[in-house]
């Protein structure tokens, strides 16, 4: 009988800027995802529609604190009210582990301030002493497409070097604070991913950088990153002696369209466009081909001398990822059906299934891609964003019935534990995204439903925020209970 290994740390994912709300509450300043506008009635399939920022956005979403329809972010799932009720959910489900999220504008509400928010300090406080209660270990990013506007604003976000010491300022301020009940870290969520939405990840606003090649200064503002992952993994070891620091990559898995080696050699080179990033993280080092890239395209990183040193010396200690789904790739994709995925579009796979938003299900893509991510690394992998998005419908006697989300699920599950005892694959544990109804990060919908728990909250944030359990709720309690032996 195949089992997942004693001690798997089964659990649930959200993000401070998709599930907290209280966005103005407790001295937080605004963070970038308080612009975050809805595009209401545009197709949910054209990601760009939804994700690209202007100045005069920031501009417009400045000029209406009091909008929360429009800015759905801003409410989110209300936990920042709600976070007892929810972790006694999680605790009822017999959550091991619960990833989120620190909201850095709540701790440094401009990222620059001289001293911390203590406002925002104590209410992690109260979560992280909440989910002691039921013994669930927090598993936290630091920073989770919400850095402080301001940082965009006075500095141009990411590009500027100073923000490096203002993030390492902050990790020392929460390890410090949280070292006794925080032992499982990430710096940045999907750290490969502000090459695709730079002002989500990296507080860049096109427009701000008039007459400059807009890619360079995206990698610009990502070694800043990787030198501020780098100086976070030794500050969190320095405090935090048995603390263990992931990064975090979009798994996006791209098959050859057709077995022609031109459509081979294209998908292998889309995934090393994001396996670039990790490379980076876990090697410490930028890997040749992110260098040879830089150097065909005349990107020039502007570096300060011990950088290599700091990145080289303090690599991550395991690698995190999100997996939904999978996509083709094929050298000349004219007259293709194309598809959305997370954050891309990309060739659709005649052979699987898709979302009412385009994504493609593919629960051996997870064990694919489980088995390159670890053959590459030969590090602890963690699985911490999976799950399917799907509307939701609440029942007149306050059920859902997702039987489709346990399948997904089900069968996801079992791609995985094939991974770890037919593959070898030394996986840490598996965090649900997301475990509770939130708001989706590309859509801004909270239609788009991936949780165990319904939030009585529609797209327009109407609604009485009350949780209900829906089927699947009962399901992954019994998943927990048996570790993993009864979702065959
Ligand atoms: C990932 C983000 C999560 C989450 C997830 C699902 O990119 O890390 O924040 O949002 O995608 O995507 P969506 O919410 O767009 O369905």
């Amino acid at each position: 009988m195949k089992k997942f290994p004693e001690g798997f740390l089964w659990g649930g994912a959200t993000a401070a800027n998709q599930f907290e709300g209280g966005w103005n509450e407790g001295g937080k300043g605004w963070s970038v995802s308080d612009t975050a506008r809805a595009n209401f009635g545009a197709d949910v399939k054209n990601y760009s529609k939804h994700n690209t920022v202007t100045s005069a956005d920031i501009e417009e979403a400045l000029a209406h604190p009091e909008d929360t329809v429009n800015y759905p972010k801003r409410h989110g799932s209300d936990f920042y009210h709600r976070y007892k009720e929810d972790i006694a959910l999680m605790a009822e489900m017999g959550f091991k582990v619960y990833r989120m999220s620190i909201a850095w504008s709540r701790i440094f509400p401009n990222g620059d301030d001289a001293e911390p928010n203590e406002e925002g300090l104590q209410f992690y406080d109260d979560v992280f002493d909440e989910l002691k209660k039921y013994g669930i270990e927090p598993l936290v990013t630091m920073s989770h497409y919400e850095p402080p506007l301001n940082i965009v604003l006075k500095y141009n976000g990411w590009y500027s070097r100073e923000v490096i010491g203002m993030f390492t300022r902050y990790v020392e301020t929460i390890c410090t604070r949280y070292k006794d009940k925080v032992k499982y870290w990430l710096t940045f969520n999907e750290v490969d991913s502000m090459i695709r939405h730079p002002y989500t990840t990296g507080g860049l606003v096109e427009d701000r950088f008039p007459g400059k090649n807009f890619e360079e200064v995206i990698f610009q503002a990502m070694h800043h990153q990787f030198v501020a992952s780098a100086l976070a993994t030794k500050i969190c070891h320095e405090i935090i002696p048995d603390s263990k620091v992931g990064c975090m990559l979009t798994k996006l898995t791209y098959y050859p369209y057709t077995c022609k080696p031109e459509d081979v050699l294209a998908a292998q080179q889309r995934m090393r466009s994001t396996y670039a990033y990790s490379d980076t993280q876990v090697f410490g080092e930028y890997p040749a081909y992110l260098l040879s890239h830089f150097q065909n395209k005349g990107i020039h990183i502007v570096k300060e001398e011990d950088d290599d040193r700091v990145m080289k010396e303090y690599p991550v200690d395991f690698v995190s990822f999100s997996y939904y789904m999978s996509s083709c790739e094929a050298a000349d994709t004219t007259g293709l059906d194309v598809t959305p995925g997370n954050t891309i579009l990309a060739v659709k796979n005649p052979y699987l299934p898709a979302t009412e938003w385009g994504w493609q299900t593919d629960p051996i893509g997870l064990r694919i891609s489980l088995v390159d991510l670890y053959d590459r690394y030969r590090k602890p992998l963690f699985v911490v964003e999976n799950g399917l998005g799907a509307k939701d419908v609440l029942t007149e006697d306050k059920k859902v019935h997702d039987d489709y989300r346990i399948e997904y699920l089900r069968q996801h599950f079992k791609c995985m534990l094939d991974a770890i005892v037919e593959d070898g694959v030394d996986l840490m544990g598996y965090t649900s995204w997301a475990c509770i109804d939130l708001v989706s990060e590309s859509t801004k919908q909270m239609s788009k439903r991936y949780g165990y728990i319904y939030v009585d909250a529609d797209d327009y944030g109407n609604g009485t925020y009350d949780r209900y359990r829906k089927d699947s709720f009962y399901w992954y309690k019994k998943v927990i209970e048996n570790n993993g032996l009864d979702f065959e």
